[in-house]
């Protein structure tokens, strides 16, 4: 009886233990917002050092040629979570025609895949795919809980009388003060590392969507660029840039102390590109044409460096092309489960560990009805841009050409057919936004925004980009 009972609690544990014993990762996905490439020293910024994240780049792959899911917050993060390009998913703008949208139900996401697959989910930071009371909350798409924010427009209070966690508010008293203690990053990286601590022994999936450098631009204080004779804003930014460097360190620091590294993947990116604002006087762009919410380079070119001791080859480079559509299928060649039917996505394991044959890639293709709709096409070292349907479309060589400045499409009739016709093809029709057509727009805030010639004039490409 006394086998009986151990045969059967050993095959209960079972799963949970062979998912570590067969090299099955911890998987930590940190995800800045609205930070530039340009800002991160493993990128080239010239302003300041981002030494933490440089040690994931030294101890890891460094992608070169990584975009995020799209130019803004929502949609991005929903090629993230559910692995379908913007032509097919869900959020294709943050606004709609019909206000938020939120994950429906039956929705994959890849927290849902891993939880199914015997993980522990928790979420911190931002959540903006579904508020408290919908379909969409993190808690109801895969995640054991979520702390932070749930709603976009929250986020942008850092100091908040509440969080949420799981779909609950979570009351403080605040000393009325800018100080850490009240600062909300402070209570979510904190929660990050506690969640992590918490799971050590069993496999993890740490959504660690933290807020820096999203605008409100505040900070308690600012001992790296404080004397700085910059406006505010910059200089708070430049701060927040550096916050997220050292929670990366704590991170990387709390996985040591727990003896954990070589269980754990630790990515890191950023969700969109910067704001115009920081390009002259940080160059957070990188020297890319455009910024947030363009589909030009400096919108959705991403930082994305990736370490797992003992897996990951230290100090290496990949120029795979790839999104965020691939992390959910990526997560599921990781901890060994099929990727679902009617993703877009496929799995950069192979580039990620240096074993078997990584799929090629032909294309992405990215769409967004924010603040015009817009499509860009990346085909090897093609990128082909288009506003609207009926304009002529941009055709650029980003490797002669990174910063977008001369358009060739003239000279390269076939490449840009070639363009038109994946731009036709994987844009499906969505009854949240209005037709391509009407040249717009992504509901009344977006409506609001400067026209698109007003958003390009305030544009300062440069020519010497090197991402
Ligand atoms: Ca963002």
């Amino acid at each position: 009886m006394k086998i009986l009972f151990l045969l059967l609690a050993g095959l209960l544990l079972a799963p949970l233990a062979l998912l570590h014993a067969a090299g099955k990762p911890n998987i930590i996905f940190i995800l800045a917002d609205d930070a530039g490439i340009g800002d991160f020293s493993a990128y080239g910024c010239k302003y300041g050092t981002t030494p933490n994240i440089d040690r994931l780049a030294s101890e890891g792959m460094k992608f070169t040629r990584a975009y995020s899911g799209s130019a803004v917050c929502a949609p991005s993060r929903c090629v993230l979570m559910t692995g379908q390009h913007t032509g097919h998913a869900l959020r294709r703008a943050n606004q709609s025609k019909i206000g938020l949208l939120s994950l429906p139900p039956d929705q994959m996401t890849v927290a849902r895949l891993l939880h199914e697959a015997g993980y522990a989910t928790g979420g911190f930071g931002k959540w903006g795919l579904g508020n408290p009371g919908s379909t969409g909350v993190a808690e109801k798409q895969g995640f054991d809980v979520f702390f932070g924010y749930y709603d976009q427009k929250h986020a942008h209070d850092y100091y908040t009388d509440h969080l949420v966690r799981n779909s609950a508010d979570v009351l403080y008293q605040l000393s009325g003060k800018e100080t850490w203690e009240d600062y909300s990053h402070t209570r979510i990286a904190n929660e990050t590392l506690k969640f992590i601590e918490q799971n050590k022994d069993r496999p993890f999936f740490c959504y660690a969507a933290w807020t820096p450098p999203h605008g409100d631009f505040v900070i308690p204080e600012n001992p790296v660029f404080g004397e700085k004779q910059w406006p505010e804003d910059i200089r708070n930014y430049a701060a927040m840039v550096a916050l997220v460097d050292r929670d990366v360190g704590r991170v990387l620091q709390k996985l040591k102390d727990l003896g954990i590294d070589d269980k754990t993947l630790v990515i890191f990116s950023s969700d969109n590109g910067a704001n115009p604002e920081f390009i002259e006087p940080l160059g957070s762009t990188g020297g890319l044409r455009g910024y947030k919410r363009l589909l030009y380079e400096g919108g959705m070119r991403t930082p994305f460096i990736a370490r797992w001791p003992g897996n990951i080859q230290p100090g290496t480079t990949s120029d795979a092309l790839t999104s965020f559509m691939d992390f959910l299928p990526t997560a599921a060649d990781l901890c060994g489960v099929p990727a679902p039917k009617g993703i877009d996505g496929h799995s950069i394991a192979p580039a990620l560990l240096g074993k078997g044959q990584q799929e090629p890639r032909e294309s992405l293709y990215f769409e967004i009805y924010e603040p015009f709709f817009q499509q860009a096409v990346r085909m090897g070292d093609w990128k082909g841009y288009r506003l609207g349907t009926k304009a002529p479309l941009e055709l650029y060589d980003l490797k002669a050409d990174p910063a977008e400045a001369e358009n060739i499409a003239a000279a390269h009739p076939d490449i840009v057919q070639k363009i038109e016709a994946i731009m036709t093809a994987e844009h499906t029709p969505s009854p949240h936004y209005d037709a391509p057509e009407q040249g717009s727009a992504g509901g009344p805030k977006a409506k609001k925004k400067a026209s698109l010639p007003e958003l390009l004039n305030e544009e300062k490409p440069t020519p010497n980009a090197k991402h």
